[in-house]
């Protein structure tokens, strides 16, 4: 992710996987999945973490960042967890 999007915006996992975030802009980000509770927190320029969507169950889901204003600005995608 960087500023301000995801690259790629939309991903398809299986259930139970785990996502490796990356913070490659200049500026803090964060991968909210709206309505499941998970993503990451603010992550710094340059830092990674790992998310696990063991308790997300399999549908289509917004992800977007919660900084102020990046949602406005383009930086949404969707993730979509298969059975
Ligand atoms: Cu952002």
């Amino acid at each position: 992710m960087g500023e301000y999007f995801y690259q790629p915006a939309d991903v398809v996992v299986p259930r139970n996987s785990k996502i490796t975030i990356v913070n490659e802009g200049s500026l803090v980000h964060s991968w909210v999945v709206k309505g499941a509770g998970v993503g990451t927190a603010g992550l710094p320029p340059g830092q990674s973490i790992i998310v696990f969507l063991a308790a997300v169950p399999p549908g289509t889901y917004t992800i977007y960042c919660d900084q102020p204003g990046h949602t406005q600005l383009g930086q949404a995608g969707i993730l979509t967890i298969t059975p």
